[in-house]
């Protein structure tokens, strides 16, 4: 039975990953760090699966990496998926970004090659991020790929680079079979709330559970909606009775270009990149690119509505000191050499995320 250890466990593509490799048939040793309130929400469903074992563990204590290898010296592959992932925090809170999303993956490498487990396949985590403001054209297109130059605009694009670098240094200097996946945006049901996609659809359901609420005596036509400032006001269209106010949408900056693929297709992608004989670094994308304003409309025409503008407030709050304006991925080479490809279109994202925060 092969054994892995995931980084990061709890996160959104931890817990994806684990799934894959329980359903491999692995062995899963998930690392989560010690939190006061419960974070295991997203890997609930596997805590009772015997081949799951859960493990206290910070990518920022070597000591406490290194107890880990020794205690599981048998594992066959370890991926770093943890982070501080954010990268509008990273710039609230740079330095600790850099412990955690990039100093954390030279822990993690420096411990393998200290207990002599350089034979132990590793994944790192990489990102789009790390292109920033840089793509290459061809007359009709602009795309990022594995040659693109990278230029960073964030302190996580910048701790992210630097880890990617170590990954190269470690995979080269000491032959470890490291690979990096530079994964582009991938989201779903179980993305974080602060992130632009999960925002819009949490908002989309609880709206949409809020006007079902709003006075189940009345049906909904007569219900008048009014748009203030920054609420969106029921009032009985008869009586015009206060019925309730739910707040808008607040977001930044909604010209953004992302491409967003879904988070379980893309798991495959970094197990299948350790299966390789051969280490290297792979783009995983769907080589599509959406505005947040298309994002916006997909979300709220699932559920009937034509006018998000009115919904919405762009709050300077959101806005980022600098920003990433368009990232369109090229994953030819993760189709060719991996045999790996997206399986989840645009829409069908979106309307997955929007049911599923539809649900009571
Ligand atoms: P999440 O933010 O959902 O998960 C991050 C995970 O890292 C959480 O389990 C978190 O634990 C854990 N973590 C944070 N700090 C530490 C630490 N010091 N020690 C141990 N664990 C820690 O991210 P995603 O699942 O979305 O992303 C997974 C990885 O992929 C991240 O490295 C991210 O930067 C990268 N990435 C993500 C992309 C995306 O679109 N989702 C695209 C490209 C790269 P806790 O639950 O306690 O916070
Ligand atoms: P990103 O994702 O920065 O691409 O990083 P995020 O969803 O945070 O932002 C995407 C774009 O939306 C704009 N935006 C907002 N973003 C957030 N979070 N909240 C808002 O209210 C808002 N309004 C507009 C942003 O400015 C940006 O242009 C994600 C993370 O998962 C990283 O860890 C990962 O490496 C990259 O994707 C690839």
């Amino acid at each position: 039975m092969k054994k892995a250890i995931i980084f990061g466990v709890t996160g959104q593509d931890g817990s994806h990953l684990a799934d894959l490799l329980l359903d491999k048939g692995y062995k899963v040793i998930g690392v989560a760090r010690r939190s006061s309130v419960d974070s295991t929400e997203r890997i609930i469903h596997v805590m009772s699966n015997p081949n799951f074992l859960l493990a206290l563990g910070d990518i920022t204590d070597v000591s406490n990496i290194i107890t880990l290898f020794k205690e599981h010296d048998d594992v066959n592959e370890v991926y770093n998926l943890a982070a501080q992932s954010h990268v509008g925090v990273s710039f609230k809170q740079p330095g600790f970004t850099w412990d955690v999303t990039g100093k954390g993956c030279l822990n993690i490498l420096q411990s393998l090659v200290d207990l002599g487990l350089t034979h132990v396949k590793f994944y790192q985590a990489s990102s789009s991020e790390m292109f920033g403001k840089n793509y290459d054209e061809t007359e009709s297109e602009k795309y990022q790929n594995e040659e693109t130059k990278f230029l960073p605009q964030s302190p996580y694009a910048i701790a992210k680079c630097a880890a990617h670098y170590m990954v190269r240094l470690y995979r080269e200097g000491y032959g470890i079979h490291a690979s990096a996946g530079i994964l582009f945006n991938h989201e779903g049901p179980r993305r974080g709330e602060t992130f632009v996609t999960r925002k819009i659809t949490k908002w989309v359901g609880d709206f949409i559970k809020y006007k079902k609420s709003v006075r189940k005596e009345y049906t909904l036509k007569v219900i008048e909606t009014k748009f203030e400032e920054d609420r969106i006001v029921f009032e009985c269209a008869s009586t015009k009775e206060h019925l309730g106010s739910f707040p808008k949408l607040r977001l930044g900056n909604l010209e953004a270009f992302r491409d967003w693929g879904y988070a379980g297709d893309y798991v495959q992608g970094m197990w299948m990149m350790l299966q390789q004989e051969t280490p290297d670094d792979y783009v995983v994308c769907t080589g599509e690119t959406h505005t947040i304003k298309e994002f916006l409309d997909v979300a709220f025409n699932h559920v009937d509505i034509t006018n998000w503008s009115d919904y919405v407030v762009q709050d300077p709050k959101f806005y980022r000191p600098a920003e990433v304006d368009y990232l369109r991925g090229c994953n030819e080479k993760a189709k060719e050499k991996l045999g790996w490809k997206p399986e989840t279109s645009f829409n069908e994202l979106v309307e997955m995320m929007v049911e599923h925060d539809l649900q009571p």
